[in-house]
């Protein structure tokens, strides 16, 4: 089967560095995947991707050198089965905040004895090779995302889940949480905190730590705190950045600063 190059870069602590698609289309995913990220991330929570859309992208991105993820929508098992099938080779899973919800999220991830994915590989087999379900178990990431106050109280249990590769901060989610507002890159001292407990307890447990920034700045920040995977803003920030940049260039004013909320 073909190998999950983030496990390795993981074990070898280098630096993940993600992209994130929000807009359904298989050519802007091929563009993204040819710019250099180790892993290219279909957003069908937030994003406006269904699956048709979705299995294109994928497609796409498995004709680069990124490695295909997908964030899904929720914790439902069906739909984390057919992101699997459609050829993702790790999953990001939202509000995770129980250790049983991380437990169906990893299982959902997982053919039995392991876990209850149902059998049925379709296009990962076309991706991954004829031995997939003989390896997929092993090479299938599974991130579950720490983004309310419930997930900080049981961190250390969601971490203790068998199978779970790490968590990934949703700072939006977390800060609103927190704070009573979304801000990817809040500096409120309970933000700050929060985000120090978890990269503390990630190293503890030697699970990867991951977070959505808002920027290349921001990502190259969070790197130097200690996280092995972030994503430097998705799709949609950065056209409308690259888009106001040459405007202003254009209009020969100073180009604007990137905000800090992110979508
Ligand atoms: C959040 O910041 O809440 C996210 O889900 C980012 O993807
Ligand atoms: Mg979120």
């Amino acid at each position: 089967m073909r190998k999950n190059p983030l496990k390795a870069a993981f074990c070898q602590q280098q630096p993940i560095i993600n992209g994130w698609l929000a807009i359904p289309s298989g050519y802007s995913a091929e563009i993204a995947g040819h710019q250099g990220y180790d892993s290219v991330t279909v957003d069908m929570q937030h994003g406006m991707i269904d699956f048709a859309s979705a299995l294109s992208m994928l497609q796409a991105i498995s004709a680069t050198s990124a490695t295909p993820l997908a964030r899904v929508s929720n914790n439902d098992p069906a739909h984390i089965m057919r992101m699997l099938d459609a050829g993702a080779w790790g999953i990001i899973c939202p509000m995770i905040s129980t250790a049983q919800q991380a437990a169906q999220f990893v299982s959902a991830c997982r053919y039995p004895p392991l876990g209850n994915r149902s059998f049925g590989p379709a296009r990962a087999l076309l991706y991954g090779g004829k031995d997939y379900p003989q390896h997929a178990n092993e090479e299938i990431l599974t991130l579950a995302m720490i983004e309310t106050r419930e997930a900080l109280d049981n961190l250390d249990s969601i971490l203790d889940t068998n199978g779970l590769d790490g968590i990934f901060i949703g700072p939006n989610d977390l800060s609103l949480t927190l704070t009573g507002s979304a801000s990817a890159e809040s500096q409120h001292p309970a933000m700050l905190a929060a985000i120090e407990h978890v990269l503390n307890r990630c190293r503890a447990h030697k699970k990867l730590a991951g977070i959505f920034c808002t920027s290349g700045q921001a990502a190259a920040h969070r790197l130097t705190q200690g996280f092995h995977f972030v994503t430097p803003a998705n799709d949609v920030m950065q056209l409308g950045a690259a888009a106001r940049t040459a405007i202003a260039l254009t209009r020969g004013e100073t180009p604007p600063v990137s905000g800090s909320s992110g979508y």
